[in-house]
């Protein structure tokens, strides 16, 4: 069982031992059980003393054990929380570093709380899509007040436990050695005989209770459209006033049956895992010795050079951003720079923090400036024959061991590391425009890219807070190569009756930030068609539709020419339904000679979502993407996927792949067929009854 018992005097301490973070699986459930049912049995014990090894007392229940057996197997956390509050002899919990979620639930079980100053406490469940299940939300109001508790619960935020230390959730806040305060305290409550104390005996008086309710039930409604959760919350808060606590307790109960068992928690839960898993690469040892960043470089300060800049500076790593012409260089440096300012009027940045930001970006327009720097990230023109000159001159200055790395979002990795005499030091760090922005990083393993390279590489998106997810080298990595698949068919809806507006707004309701032609709007219609044209040559049989071709020929790159598949106002980012465009698409279909038919948004989303997922299968069937997990994760924290539904191989998963199979083959008899054939591993997933996560 996963905690130790151990007799300190007349105080047995029970410690948690379930590495990384104290889980409340079931064998240390089982644990803490054994341990106060041996210490209430021991007449020479006369307290008990309950804490967590390691670097948490407690970070929850296990979440690994989540929807299988073991997770309510008895003693479940409600058992194990009736036992501490039951003991006939004081419990005190010692707390540190984390107390969240049912380690909370456990700490508020106990009769008393004795915690270390910059203990991170938190009930996060609603980020999981559920809500506290053990006790929270019926606890927490009656120990630090209903407001308090209701904002920490609806939010699922963390507070410092020294900004709680006045309520009545903590006996004792000390700054060091928590469990030697929690056995001092525990002798002192048993020499003074100190009368036990439980939360669910404080009665909560709340007299504004119905009208603070029902604002709350406004506000979250607002605030948590397709989640669930926050309002069962509300739910359960109010019941901590407005019933008795065993009434209060079975209202939660039931809120966290029902939501446990919801696609959003699940898609939820899906995505913490996927964010975690995919810093997990099979071949490389999580102790693989990783290189040192302590300065960066970064060559080019365009939009993305600059972001990437700024990603360093936010991480506290001094970076040199090389350009040719001064002109650019003061342009690119002057645009970091506001932004840091805009941050700073917006209040996200205090003055002290502006100035050592902006004090870590240097300019320079010689390459032997950045010779030391431990990475060299370059960010020019997509173009393969700039890429080599630039890279045959970071191989000429770069000291050995540098990272050479390139931003480019479709050219092959192999190629570039190829300009270079150390294609083991080359690899692909593909950022998301706005690049200080965006979650996301494709890191791209090139074939020779050195373990540690990789390893260093993803240690670093860490640092700078990026979720860092491993692509093998193909045209379009991960999220570029799906979304073409995606663009094709808003160009193939647009040709056969759909216009821009229903197609956004579509998949819009569907739960993506923006639809295909707004972005292109936004990211500019031009890289798309710069793209294509270099398909036209490569893969000529490949069917594109040219309404997107036509658009560019008018010039109309988007929010940047001030018109593309929408208009737009001067100042004004709105995008007006465009007539021009409108009756350009209009007369297309009949250039083609498509009848034009009224399209439903169903068979819009279905044909934009399957598109992507039918692609992530080839994605994975040729080992570009480690696990499917990875490639929902390139869409949620790139593409603006909906994170309740998981992502798009989660989503198909939800609808069940044969059902996927179904539809493709629906659209295969439709324009355009080979774009809807299977992949092989789709097909065989879907015969086996299985799923891509
Ligand atoms: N159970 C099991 N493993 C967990 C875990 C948990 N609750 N939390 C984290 N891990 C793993 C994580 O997968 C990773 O594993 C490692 O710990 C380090 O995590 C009834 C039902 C605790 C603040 O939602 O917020 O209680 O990849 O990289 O940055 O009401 O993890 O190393 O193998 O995040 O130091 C509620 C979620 C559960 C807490 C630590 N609890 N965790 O952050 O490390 S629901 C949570 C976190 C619940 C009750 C309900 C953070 C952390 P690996 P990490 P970190």
């Amino acid at each position: 069982m996963t905690a130790e018992y151990q007799v300190h005097g007349q105080t047995a301490v029970i410690t948690l031992q379930n590495p990384p973070v104290n889980g409340l699986g079931f064998s240390t459930r089982q644990g803490i059980v054994a341990g106060v049912t041996r210490a209430l049995d021991d007449d020479a014990i006369k307290a008990i003393v309950i804490t967590g090894a390691g670097k948490a007392f407690s970070g929850g229940a296990d979440i690994r054990e989540f929807n299988k057996p073991a997770a309510t197997a008895a003693p479940n956390l409600l058992n194990v929380i009736a036992v501490l509050e039951a003991s006939s002899k004081p419990i005190v919990a010692a707390m540190h570093s984390v107390a969240m979620g049912g380690g909370l639930e456990l700490a508020m079980g106990c009769h008393f709380r004795v915690v270390q100053s910059g203990t991170q406490i938190a009930l996060p469940e609603v980020k999981l899509g559920i809500l506290p299940g053990a006790g929270g939300t019926q606890r927490l109001p009656r120990l630090i007040g209903v407001e308090p508790a209701l904002n920490m619960i609806v939010s699922g935020s963390t507070v410092p436990a020294e900004k709680l230390a006045k309520t009545a959730l903590f006996d004792e806040i000390v700054e060091t050695d928590v469990v030697k305060a929690a056995l001092a305290f525990a002798e002192r409550a048993v020499a003074s005989n100190l009368p036990l104390k439980k939360a669910r005996d404080i009665k909560i008086k709340f007299a504004t209770a119905e009208g603070f309710f029902q604002f709350a039930r406004n506000m979250v409604a607002a605030a948590a459209k397709n989640y669930p959760a926050p309002l069962k919350c509300v739910d359960a808060v109010e019941a901590s006033v407005t019933k008795p606590f065993d009434e209060g307790m079975r209202i939660e109960r039931e809120a966290f049956t029902y939501l446990v068992q919801t696609t959003e928690s699940k898609a939820l839960r899906h995505a913490f895992f996927g964010e975690r898993a995919a810093s997990k690469i099979p071949d490389i040892p999580e102790d693989t010795p990783t290189r040192p960043i302590r300065s960066a470089a970064v060559i080019g300060a365009g939009t993305m050079g600059g972001g990437i800049a700024m990603n360093f500076a936010n991480a506290g790593i001094p970076v040199t951003v090389l350009e040719m012409k001064s002109e650019a260089l003061e342009k690119g440096l002057a645009v970091v720079r506001k932004n840091y300012e805009n941050s700073m009027k917006k209040g996200k940045l205090t003055p002290e923090k502006f100035a050592e930001r902006v004090g870590l970006i240097k300019g320079s327009l010689a390459y032997q400036d950045i010779r030391d720097a431990d990475i060299v990230i370059e960010a020019v023109f997509e173009d393969l024959a700039v890429k080599e000159q630039v890279f045959k001159q970071l191989d000429e200055v770069m000291r050995s061991g540098a990272i050479l790395a390139s931003n480019t979002s479709t050219l092959d990795v192999d190629k570039i590391a190829a300009f270079t005499r150390r294609p083991e030091d080359v690899i692909g760090t593909h950022f998301f425009s706005p690049a200080n922005v965006m979650k996301l990083l494709e890191v791209v393993r090139g074939k020779k890219t050195g373990k540690d390279v990789l390893a260093t590489v993803m240690q670093l998106s860490k640092k700078i807070k990026k979720t860092g997810v491993v692509s093998g080298v193909c045209d379009g990595f991960i999220g570029n190569r799906m979304i073409e698949q995606y663009s094709r068919q808003a160009g193939f809806l647009l040709e056969e009756g759909a216009l821009p507006q229903q197609v956004d707004k579509a998949v819009e309701r569907f739960g993506f930030a923006m639809g295909p032609f707004r972005m292109g709007d936004l990211a500019g219609n031009d890289v798309g068609w710069y793209i294509r044209k270099r398909r036209y040559v490569e893969k000529p049989n490949i069917v594109y539709s040219k309404t997107a071709d036509l658009l560019c020929e008018l010039g109309r790159f988007g929010q940047k020419t001030g018109a593309g598949w929408y208009d737009y106002k001067p100042g004004d980012r709105t995008a007006y339904p465009s007539e021009v465009v409108n009756e350009m698409i209009i007369a297309h279909s009949k250039t083609l000679g498509v009848t034009r038919r009224k399209i439903s948004d169903d068979e819009i989303v279905e044909r934009l979502v399957f598109a992507l997922v039918n692609e992530g299968a080839h994605i994975l069937e040729e080992g570009i993407a480690l696990r499917a997990s990875d490639i929902d994760m390139v869409y949620l924290t790139g593409y603006g996927f909906p994170i309740y539904r998981g992502g798009p191989m989660f989503y198909a998963d939800t609808v069940g792949l044969p059902n996927v199979i179904l539809a493709m083959h629906r659209y295969a008899r439709q324009r355009h067929g080979d774009a809807w054939k299977p992949a092989p591993l789709l097909e065989k997933l879907a015969a086996e009854g299985k799923t891509f996560n």
